[in-house]
């Protein structure tokens, strides 16, 4: 390569580089108006978290918002998007997230501060026609410990009973949770989040970092004191204004597997197709499966090696659900049986998902140590399943079962 062409190239590089932190970075500039005002009605009010009309201390850390369209690429961020079960299908979080686990460094004033408006605040207008107390509920996606903290505040104040919101069930999936940290209860005490609006009109409604990777789907205030929001909670209402319109309703694309692999950081995964497929009697379907063609064979085996760190683990078999019959799956370690799995029938051709997959705890597996996955394939009497599975993870022991929670789906990956 000549000087010149070099040069073009390293222009190039550079200009791509600008362009998509660029890019990235208009994810936090609001998309709604300042003018944009919501409305209590009967003392209910409920906003989606990324119509925000302002960030402010938003040096160190921002919100970015994520949708089918939008994802921000600003430094760490490990978990998967979470747009797919999302209230409007789009949601912001805190970014980056430099500390995902308890052994990542804790840097006060970067990735935590218990400082309530201090980094990272989003401010939303509301009209309020009914003065009183009201609980402040928010819909939030944990996917660990060090992201399901948050504060709130009225008018650029921060009252003691807006500090420390905090999340601790409901892992991996939009979790609607009014409830205090405290120095006794970690995980929250509830009724103990609120605002007071003494006079009616127009206020402003803030949410301030706690801990990094927080993601907020929508959020709402509500003077009944025993109201639980549900699903993607109530509908929207404005004073003033007009809303961006609405995220497209998006269709699962990923698979399962892939979702509850990405579930945690900490898990191992080996995919069914990064086991060998020559003289085993599977062959590749698709872009997710191992499958046996039916016509020419009814059982299939194949092995590989467990090359992760030896220790104990929780073991998540994810096979596919079938319509034609259940295919039956066993898996060994070193040829002693673990256990035999046969999905239940599924309601459409194919189904990769919660319903689907087995679960064995705290299996002691060694680096080196040898997996055989054997598939059968099942019958309805006229018509033979494909003994599909997508693969193994492997994942703290004790988590198995909150990863299997992951967005369900049954597409099948060409
Ligand atoms: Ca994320
Ligand atoms: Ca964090
Ligand atoms: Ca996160
Ligand atoms: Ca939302």
């Amino acid at each position: 390569m000549n000087t010149k062409s070099i040069l073009t190239l390293f222009t190039f590089i550079t200009m791509f580089g600008i362009v998509s932190k660029a890019q990235s970075k208009k994810f936090n500039n609001p998309i709604v108006d300042s003018i944009v005002i919501f409305e209590e009605k009967n003392g209910l009010v409920a906003v989606e978290a990324e119509h925000f009309y302002k960030q402010s201390n938003a040096e160190v850390r921002a919100w970015y918002r994520t949708s089918k369209t939008e994802t921000a690429n600003v430094g760490r961020d490990e978990d998967a998007p979470h747009f797919l079960d999302a209230s409007n299908n789009a949601y912001i979080e805190i970014l980056p997230d430099t500390r995902v686990t308890h052994s990542d460094q804790l840097i006060r004033g970067e990735n935590f501060t218990d400082e309530a408006g201090k980094m990272a605040i989003v401010h939303y207008k509301v009209k309020f026609n009914t003065p009183g107390r009201y609980f402040v509920w928010v819909r939030a996606m944990s996917t660990g410990s060090e992201d399901n903290g948050l504060h709130v505040g009225l008018n650029n104040q921060w009252p003691a009973h807006g500090k420390r919101m905090q999340w601790c069930d409901g892992k991996n999936k939009w979790t609607w949770e009014s409830k205090q940290r405290t120095k006794e209860v970690h995980c929250g005490v509830a009724h103990e989040i609120y605002l007071d609006i003494e006079k009616p009109g127009v206020h402003n409604i803030q949410f301030s970092m706690r801990e990094d990777g927080f993601e907020m789907d929508k959020f709402i205030l509500t003077t009944d004191k025993n109201y639980v929001p549900s699903e993607k909670g109530p509908a929207i209402n404005l004073a003033q204004g007009k809303l961006p319109v609405a995220e497209a309703k998006v269709v699962q694309e990923q698979s399962y597997f892939n979702n509850i692999s990405k579930a945690l950081p900490e898990n191992k995964v080996i995919a069914s197709q990064e086991f060998p497929v020559e003289e085993t009697n599977f062959y590749k379907n698709g872009k997710n499966w191992l499958a046996i063609n039916p016509k020419e064979h009814k059982e299939a085996q194949t092995s590989t090696t467990f090359n992760f760190e030896s220790g104990k683990y929780d073991v998540v078999f994810v096979g596919v659900g079938e319509n034609d019959g259940s295919s039956t799956f066993s898996v060994s370690i070193n040829n002693k049986l673990l256990g035999t799995y046969a999905p239940p029938l599924a309601k459409t051709m194919w189904e990769e998902g919660r319903e689907f997959n087995a679960l064995w705890r705290n299996i002691k597996l060694k680096k080196g140590d040898k997996i055989t996955v054997t598939a059968k394939v099942g019958t309805d009497g006229k018509e033979f399943t494909r003994g599909r599975w997508a693969g193994i993870i492997f994942t703290p022991v004790g988590k198995g079962k909150q990863i299997q929670e992951s967005p369900t789906t049954y597409l099948f990956i060409k």
